[in-house]
């Protein structure tokens, strides 16, 4: 067991996995551009799947559409799981959606923070209007595999975020007062995924679990479409296939596959 503050090592992470197949290969930086753009390079150099890549600090650490992914050394997690697009493994959809779901379980058994995604792929505290962002899924996709990068707020204080995220972000450590163990939260969040990624598990059981711990589900949002167009509904549930079924107010039900989703109230 290390402990909170250590910095991440093959040693300890491997110490502490439980898993058969992610994170059995793993390949650590002090700092690296970004977890998922070395994973991507990885994939094109025929790494196995289930190749981890974790970094104790990004310089160029990205969110979503070239967005910025603030990561300080030492005090988080930044790491890129890699899947080959084999067909045993569940869509794309899944595989990012489920991302957040092994983080939100994982937080709660290591640290008892009760945390909920926001559709697609944030985690969330949701006690406060507006909830706060504890984590961040970014799913990228290249011809062969599937990687998945996740980053959570784990140790970082308060005066680490840039003033404009302090409002909207949180990390476990600002919401329990309690440091955590990275290498035994990132143990924690591959045996997750492992197990919602394990196809003998039915999947509509991942989804279900999905819904369950989606903050979204019954509030009335407004999502932004990469073309900047807005659209405002109730959101009703989530289909099969991941997508935000939301009910406009004339009646219709629209299913929305990507979007930026503001919580309305
Ligand atoms: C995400 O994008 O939330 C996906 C973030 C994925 C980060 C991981 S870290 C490991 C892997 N390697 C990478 O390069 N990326 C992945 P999006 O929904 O677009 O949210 C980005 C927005 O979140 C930013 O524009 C900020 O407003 C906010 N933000 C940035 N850094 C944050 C942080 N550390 N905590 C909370 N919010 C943050």
């Amino acid at each position: 067991m290390t402990v909170a503050g250590a910095p991440l090592s093959l040693d300890s992470i491997r110490e502490q996995l439980t898993t058969r197949i992610i994170g059995r290969h793993l390949v650590v930086h002090g700092e690296v551009d970004s977890t998922n753009r070395a994973a991507t390079v990885l994939a094109v150099n025929g790494a196995p799947h289930g190749t981890v890549v974790i970094a104790e600090t990004q310089s160029q650490g990205r969110g979503r559409l070239n967005r910025t992914w603030i990561s300080p050394p030492g005090v988080n997690l930044y790491f890129s799981i890699l899947l080959h697009r084999i067909s045993t493994f569940p869509i794309i959809p899944w595989l990012s959606l489920f991302g957040g779901l092994a983080v939100v379980r994982a937080t709660e058994h290591l640290s008892g923070l009760r945390s909920r995604v926001k559709w697609p792929n944030d985690v969330i505290v949701d006690r406060t209007y507006p909830a706060l962002k504890l984590a961040g899924v970014l799913a990228e996709a290249t011809e062969r595999a599937v990687v998945i990068g996740i980053g959570v707020n784990v140790n970082m204080a308060p005066d680490a975020f840039p003033p404009e995220l302090r409002p909207i972000a949180t990390s476990i450590l600002m919401e329990t007062a309690q440091p955590v163990d990275r290498g035994a939260l990132l143990a924690r969040v591959l045996w997750e995924a492992e197990q919602l990624y394990d196809t003998e598990q039915p999947l509509e059981a991942g989804m279900s679990a999905y819904r369950e711990a989606c903050s979204t589900l019954g509030k009335t949002v407004q999502i932004t479409f990469i073309s900047g167009n807005q659209l405002e509904g109730t959101a009703e549930t989530i289909a099969g296939d991941g997508a935000l079924c939301l009910r406009r107010s004339d009646g219709a039900l629209l299913e929305i596959r990507a979007g930026d989703v503001v919580h309305l109230r």
